[in-house]
């Protein structure tokens, strides 16, 4: 393992505008962080989107000219979250796929989300699965607890590979819920992974971001940043943009020797259509 993946999860469905004006909403937003965010380094962008009030929404028809406008202005490889909000219904996260992603989240089972429940009974992942294969869109495996792990073993025997036969993962931990976004808590994970998993990456929420990082690529995993998972830089400076996440990530990446991969190779390690 000589480079190291950076996924950008710029927006998520959870930061109100509001509340943070720095938030990429809007579509020509999106496109200007994923620009900057591919400039500094990311090679993936995982995408929410969010209506005219920036709330978010899975309307399809935004969904595709979301699509359109980063496949025009980037290479990133483009991941659509099926993850939505924790509001969303089952079938409009399903009917994500239509908008034709080269990627999409796929997270392995229901989780306590703070004070709410994110959805993802098992009929609904190999719903998701198996429309993920037939459209070939490559699924990115969102682990946000160790049950989780067990359940995407489950799903390989149940459904065997992927599209595209990669097997990615993102753990994403520190949810309120979910496993702590702890150095122990990582290495149990990483080391109930299937033989299958062929890449793995890890995104801390909040202040567990960056020893979370650190301890991922000392592992030879990959990382994801963005204002979906983290909004300070430090204690007491919030984040202005997601491509300076994005720059951070390629820094401590390049200081231990694994700096941030092209969009070709990751379009490679992936098996994402170049
Ligand atoms: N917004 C969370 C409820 C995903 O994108 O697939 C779910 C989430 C996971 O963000
Ligand atoms: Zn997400």
């Amino acid at each position: 393992m000589t480079s190291t993946l950076i996924t950008v999860a710029p927006t998520g469905a959870e930061v109100s505008k509001a509340d943070f004006p720095q938030l990429p909403t809007t579509l020509e937003e999106l496109v200007a962080e994923a620009k900057a965010c591919e400039a500094a380094g990311a090679a993936l962008v995982h995408v929410h989107i969010r209506d005219e009030q920036a709330r978010p929404t899975l309307d399809l028809g935004r969904l595709e000219a979301t699509v359109a406008a980063l496949r025009e202005s980037t290479s990133l490889v483009v991941q659509l979250s099926t993850g939505g909000s924790v509001r969303d219904p089952l079938e409009a996260r399903l009917a994500v796929l239509d908008a034709a992603p080269d990627s999409c989240s796929l997270t392995c089972g229901t989780v306590n989300f703070g004070d709410e429940v994110f959805l993802n009974p098992w009929p609904f992942m190999v719903d998701l699965f198996e429309k993920a294969r037939d459209l070939h869109v490559v699924p990115e495996f969102e682990l946000f607890d160790l049950g989780q792990v067990a359940a995407l073993r489950r799903l390989l025997d149940t459904c065997g590979l992927p599209f595209g036969g990669r097997v990615h993962c993102d753990f994403v931990m520190g949810v309120p819920g979910g496993m702590p976004g702890t150095v122990p808590a990582l290495v149990a994970a990483v080391q109930a992974l299937p033989p299958e998993v062929t890449s793995w990456s890890a995104t801390g929420i909040g202040r567990s971001h960056l020893p979370v990082a650190a301890a991922a690529l000392a592992l030879g995993g990959h990382l994801r940043v963005g204002m979906e998972d983290n909004l300070l830089l430090a204690k007491g400076r919030f984040v202005q943009s997601n491509a300076e996440l994005v720059e951070r990530a390629a820094r401590l990446a390049t200081l231990l020797q694994r700096p941030a991969m092209s969009t070709a190779q990751a379009r490679e390690l992936l098996a994402v259509a170049a």
